[in-house]
């Protein structure tokens, strides 16, 4: 079976995914594409053969559309995602769910009034090959009990759009979902605190910034935010536990000797450095289409704690530091969790 996928958004993530869809996975072809700028749909649409719709809620509502994709701009995510789930359709959103924890919290509510899961949220990173052997070491107990955990998530460098609060809203949390899941633990404070900025880039950003979290089973979290390194897009993340450590491999470069240097390249942005993770992303979100199956994917819960965190860690930059515990309400059972 093919799965026929509508897009919503066909912005650089949008036509990304949608190559993806067309070029790299089998089992799905892209059929309908909306956006708010008409040109863009059409021009996205035209190279896959896809027909242009007028709205989210028309693509949605389309025989022609068994699942959706949703990529457009974050504060349209709960609209889409709630129609999707009204009319019963799988739904992959790109991070964020909604901007809102309020707005998670309706997606959630909605999808577990429709008795099973239907929503898949695009946290790419747990389908990272390293973040993966990075889990099967610690589940394997060979590390005993994890302690603390060193990250640095670096940004060449990014537009004048982007503001202080976005370090945890749109970088952070990459580390805020792949650490609750690499540890099957959760976030219960999150600090921000911020060195001297760097002179690198714009006036209005606090860059870079450190934030610190605590889980419930007090493993220690620090992560350095860093969106205007210069040098490139690099990822690092360390565990450590009782007999050792693990950590995230660079992605394989070939090592280049020249001119008496020896050095290997850093991945230029996010886009090279988690394709084969978009990639694996996607077949697996077409399979549990096409079977039928719930997603294994992060969840709208995942989406709901991610927004909650990074909700805390704003609050904590913007009041200059302060330790922000992390009001989650009880997960409900059919997340994993223990509430009914
Ligand atoms: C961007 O939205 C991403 O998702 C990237 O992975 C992250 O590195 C970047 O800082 C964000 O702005």
């Amino acid at each position: 079976m093919t799965v026929r996928v509508g897009v919503i958004g066909a912005g650089m993530i949008g036509q990304d995914h949608i190559r993806r869809l067309t070029e790299v996975v089998a089992g799905a072809a892209v059929t309908a594409v909306t956006d708010i700028d008409g040109p863009r749909a059409a021009e996205a649409a035209s190279r896959v053969g896809a027909a242009v719709l007028p709205s989210g809620r028309d693509l949605i509502g389309s025989p022609e559309v068994d699942a959706v994709l949703v990529a457009s701009w974050g504060p349209s995510h709960a609209e889409h995602v709630l129609n999707a789930i009204a009319a019963g359709k799988p739904v992959f959103c790109e991070k964020p769910l909604a901007t809102t924890a309020a707005d998670c919290l309706r997606i959630v509510d909605a999808e577990r009034a429709h008795g099973r899961r239907l929503v898949q949220v695009g946290f790419m990173r747990r389908f990272d090959a390293g973040y993966r052997r990075m889990k099967d070491v610690l589940a394997s107990g060979a590390l005993g009990a994890p302690l603390m955990v060193h990250c640095a998530h670096r940004n060449a460098t990014v537009p004048e759009s982007y503001t202080s609060v976005m370090a945890a809203q749109d970088t952070a949390v990459h580390e805020i979902d792949v650490l609750r899941w690499l540890l099957d633990d959760e976030i219960v404070s999150a600090q921000v605190i911020t060195p001297r900025r760097t002179s690198r880039r714009f006036e209005h950003l606090r860059d870079p910034q450190i934030m610190l979290f605590e889980t419930a089973n007090g493993v220690r979290v620090d992560l350095e935010i860093f969106v205007n390194c210069q040098y490139g897009y690099d990822i690092q993340c360390e565990v450590v536990g009782e007999a050792g450590l693990v950590r995230l491999p660079d992605p394989a470069a070939a090592g280049v000797r020249t001119a008496g240097r020896h050095g290997t390249a850093v991945p230029q942005d996010w886009k090279e450095r988690f394709g084969d993770a978009f990639d694996a992303e996607f077949r697996a979100w077409t399979a549990s289409v096409a079977s039928g199956a719930e997603p294994c994917g992060p969840s709208a819960w995942d989406g709901y704690a991610a927004a909650v965190i990074t909700d805390a860690a704003v609050r904590s930059l913007e009041s200059g530091g302060e330790v922000v515990a992390v009001g989650l309400k009880p997960r409900p059972a059919c997340y994993g969790g223990a509430a009914a």
